[in-house]
């Protein structure tokens, strides 16, 4: 079977990898003639293009007064089941467990009902598994939904031993690496741009995030006051979120804050990593990095901790180093050294390139497609 299908892609709109992954993927998919429908509560951050291989269906919740709380995950049910009849879907590909595998699979009996049978591909992201999947109040769920989909994935062999350490998996469970479009971090280096960052003999730094606590943002200001103490150089802080304001008032503390800018949630990172020459991900929980991954395809160096899923996508002393949790310490002299190695540093920023393209869209997309057209044809 080598058809093309029609595919109900389930998403967060927000900031974030798991969003990500599922708009790329979704867009890579409607190029090669897929027919793509995504069903979230916003317009994906990513989706901003038009094919007419791209629908977006987007979930409504009313405003009943007796509700004290909004049940969205009936609302994306209902719109699940709407959308498979009317657009006659092939499968449903959900991202992140809950709500959207467990509406997946209420779904997935409702259309019994109507004789549909419709598959289900579940991702599994990190926070997930590694956050919410620690909660009592959703384990139960969240074990179901994933038993109950067709077939599951995960994006690092450090969040499938995650997956299967917290829950009682009875199902296969497939990694799949993230991924980008190699193509799309080629030749964005502007000057002009760089210049409105930093001056001729200042480095640039760089870090995106949600600014969620996992991620650890106030360790990226203080790792460069350090850094900034002995090198001329400029950070920039992209995304936004929750410690945002720890972080900005830390470097107003620290006297730095007309060295670091915080951008927000900017769209155009890829141009702006092309500036960058080291990023820094200090963060506590992660399953993968997709941003490290964005990073390096732009020729950054990571400087980053050892946890999760990073270390399988930047290999310590030569895309960049590798760090305990906290270890401002280490984390400081990685990026001095590199700093004041300036072959060093290109030599690294060239084998983190090398290492992403080893990541490529074209590598992964055949991948889930594999998957796609094994649960179709069953
Ligand atoms: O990092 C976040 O908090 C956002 C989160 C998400 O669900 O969008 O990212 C997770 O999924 C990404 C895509 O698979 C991974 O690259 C991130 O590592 C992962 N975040 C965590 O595990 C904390």
């Amino acid at each position: 079977m080598n058809e093309n299908l029609k595919i109900g892609v389930v998403c967060y709109p927000t900031y974030g990898g798991s969003g990500v992954i599922a708009t790329e993927l979704g867009i890579a998919l409607a190029k090669k003639g897929h027919e793509v429908h995504f069903i979230s509560y916003d317009q994906p951050f990513r989706l901003d293009i038009f094919s007419e291989n791209i629908h977006y269906h987007e979930v409504l919740v009313p405003d009943y007064p007796l509700f004290e709380y909004a049940p969205y995950e009936l609302n994306l049910t209902s719109k699940l089941v709407d959308v498979a009849i009317h657009e006659k879907l092939n499968l449903l590909h959900v991202h992140y467990a809950i709500p959207h595998a467990s509406a997946a699979v209420n779904a997935q009996q409702i259309l019994l009902s109507y004789g549909i049978k419709i598959p289900i591909v579940t991702t599994l992201h990190g926070t997930d598994i590694t956050l919410l999947g620690k909660d009592k109040s959703f384990k139960p769920v969240i074990e179901y939904a994933i038993n109950k989909s067709d077939a599951i994935t995960v994006v690092s062999e450090s969040l499938k031993k995650d997956t299967l350490k917290n829950f009682n998996i009875t199902k296969e469970i497939n990694t799949i690496s993230n991924f980008i479009d190699i193509d799309i971090y080629k030749n964005n280096y502007d000057v002009n741009l760089k210049k409105t960052f930093v001056k001729n003999d200042e480095y640039l730094l760089t870090h995106i995030s949600n600014f969620r606590k996992v991620k650890r943002v106030c360790d990226v200001v203080k790792i460069f006051k350090r850094v900034n103490s002995k090198i001329p150089s400029k950070l920039l802080m992209i995304g936004d979120g929750p410690d945002r304001i720890r972080a900005e008032n830390l470097a107003r503390d620290l006297g730095i804050e007309d060295k670091i800018r915080f951008l927000g949630k900017i769209n155009i990172t890829h141009k702006i990593l092309a500036c960058s020459d080291i990023f820094v991900l200090p963060s506590e929980s992660e399953s993968f990095g997709l941003v490290a991954l964005e990073a390096m395809a732009s020729k950054n160096a990571i400087v980053s901790t050892n946890i999760g899923g990073i270390s399988e996508l930047n290999i310590d002393k030569t895309t960049g180093f590798l760090s305990k949790v906290g270890d401002i310490e280490k984390m400081t002299n990685d990026i001095i050294l590199l700093l004041k190695k300036p072959v060093l540093l290109e030599k690294f920023k060239l084998n983190a390139y090398e290492r992403a393209s080893k990541f490529d869209l074209q590598e992964i997309l055949p991948m889930y497609l594999n998957i796609y057209y094994e649960l179709c044809k069953a």
